[in-house]
């Protein structure tokens, strides 16, 4: 008997026979590590109503969890046998261990409604695995739409499912603010409603007239971080400012460039609207990002600094003074007054910062983190600047593109000829094959990417999310191989989504 896993581990060999399990499912493993076997025992409750008993060293139990320190840091051992035998050096790796054990069981051990199950099959097998990348990551866009902590919250179990272990939460643009801060009140009281949104395609120009609204409070953001916590998923804070900024400055207008009151913004696109160069601003920025930064104490922070345009810099006489004072000869290098100003605020409170790849078009300061989304060329450039990369790139990675050229598509961000379907994500090289070997170290790994204009609903970004994010698993595991090889084991795999609940795209569509 085999099983399909995803992502495929690094090495497995299925042995002959299967183990048979009934519950109480009897685990033992290390007082430290007890949080991960109960998660485990959680998982397997909702599932199929079991329990899992935990029981000390040397007691008789199903699965022995053990401690191997020199295996890497989110690597694992398998090896399912009368008495099945896990090795990790962290929880992580435990956790990545039994999400290996609950795929080797039917789907039913991912169901979110509980059946009665009296006994499962587990096929004798010997894993040794381990992730290439350690960055493997989602980027999830809040602001467009808004999703609410629960979706989060399942979305970040989606992730684990796939050993995926970032979650960047997108939480500002033009169109919603969505984070409340006790010292910008307006942020959300104002900020967070946008009075109507686009109805199809933005091109179309049909607007629907209805409020759109929504944030998070602190007490949201933590409960997200302690579900992430839990399943070993990392949750990156975004705050994009200059540009992407007209909610921001609908909530407090003295931020912006203009006299005239702006709304938050309800068509989509890149505003015009950026925040001023004045020290207000500044502060402003530093202010937010610090604070958004407190509730994420542990994690690297995003700045965004993508598409900010300079028309209304270049028009104002405050910005030209602010340009002689800095000796700056273009409106855009004004732009590195808040990279900087949020870059080093953020580095004095032991963050780790990244920022989208446009601030390559000026000087990155030292140990930044360029998130190359316009294509994988500009994470070759950072890497030759001695920058870490997080790899992006909208051809392969931006999943609110076309799943296919099929008519049948709901409207998506890029019209045909651009899709991204779930065979072009499985061809995604995560080191660029054209980059200097010696500068492979750079890549930290690849995200996907759902930017929400054209995705409004919980079963419309699982339409979106997948399959593309379970081939993508593969892909930045570091295990992908040829289609024919995937296919079959993504044809096994769509039945733990459907198990899950997950709206995922059918794997063929008519074209
Ligand atoms: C570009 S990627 C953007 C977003 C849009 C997205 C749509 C990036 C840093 N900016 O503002 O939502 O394209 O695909």
């Amino acid at each position: 008997m085999t099983r399909g896993l995803i992502p495929s581990p690094r090495f497995i060999e299925y042995l002959s026979g299967t183990v048979a399990w009934q519950s109480p499912l009897r685990i033992s493993i290390d007082e430290e590590w007890r949080g991960v076997a109960k998660t485990f025992g959680a998982d397997l409750e909702k599932s199929i109503g079991w329990s899992v008993e935990l029981v000390g060293e040397g007691d008789a139990c199903d699965v022995e969890i053990l401690g191997l320190p020199e295996l890497d840091v989110e690597a694992f051992q398998i090896s399912v046998a009368a008495r099945t035998r896990v090795e990790a050096s962290s929880p992580a790796g435990v956790a990545y261990a039994l999400t290996v054990l609950r795929q080797l069981g039917p789907a039913s051990l991912w169901s979110d409604v509980p059946s009665a199950v009296a006994s499962i099959e587990v096929p004798c097998v010997v894993i040794q695995d381990g992730p290439a990348f350690a960055w493997r990551g989602l980027h999830l866009d809040v602001s467009r739409h808004f999703f609410d902590v629960k979706t989060v919250c399942r979305l970040i179990d989606l992730l684990a499912a796939h050993r995926l272990n970032r979650l960047h939460l997108h939480l500002n643009d033009d169109q919603g603010w969505r984070v409340e801060i006790p010292s910008w009140p307006r942020l959300s009281e104002i900020g967070s409603t946008r009075r109507s949104s686009p109805v199809g395609h933005e091109d179309d120009g049909v607007d629907d007239d209805t409020p759109h609204g929504g944030f998070y409070s602190a007490s949201d953001l933590e409960s997200i971080r302690h579900h992430a916590a839990k399943r070993f998923v990392q949750i990156v804070p975004e705050i994009d400012l200059p540009g992407h900024a007209q909610a921001a400055i609908a909530a407090y207008p003295e931020l912006g460039n203009v006299t005239d009151s702006l709304e938050v913004w309800t068509r989509w696109g890149i505003s015009d609207h950026v925040l001023s160069v004045g020290p207000r601003s500044l502060e402003f920025a530093e202010d937010v990002v610090l604070y958004v930064a407190s509730l994420f104490p542990d994690s690297p922070v995003h700045i965004g600094g993508d598409e900010c345009p300079t028309i209304e810099w270049e028009q104002s006489s405050d910005a030209q003074s602010v340009m002689r004072d800095h000796g700056f000869h273009e409106a855009r290098q004004l732009q590195g007054l808040f990279t900087k100003r949020m870059a080093s605020a953020l580095e004095r409170e032991g963050h780790e910062v990244l920022a989208w790849d446009e601030v390559l078009d000026a000087e990155v300061p030292k140990g930044m983190v360029v998130v190359s989304w316009r294509s994988s060329a500009k994470g070759v450039e950072a890497a030759k600047r001695g920058l870490d990369v997080v790899m992006a790139p909208m051809q392969f990675l931006y999943f609110d593109w076309l799943n296919s050229l099929s008519p049948d598509e709901p409207v998506a961000l890029a019209p045909a000829p651009f899709a991204t379907t779930w065979e072009k994500v499985y061809g995604f090289s995560v080191v660029p094959p054209d980059l200097d070997p010696e500068l492979a170290h750079h890549v930290r790994g690849a995200q996907a990417q759902l930017w929400s204009e054209y995705i409004t609903t919980r079963d419309h970004l699982d339409y979106m999310a997948f399959p593309r994010l379970a081939a993508f698993s593969e892909v930045v595991w570091g295990t992908a191989s040829t289609e024919t090889d995937f296919r079959p084991r993504l044809e096994e795999h769509v039945e733990r989504l459907a198990a899950m609940g997950v709206h995922y795209r059918p794997l063929d569509v008519d074209e």
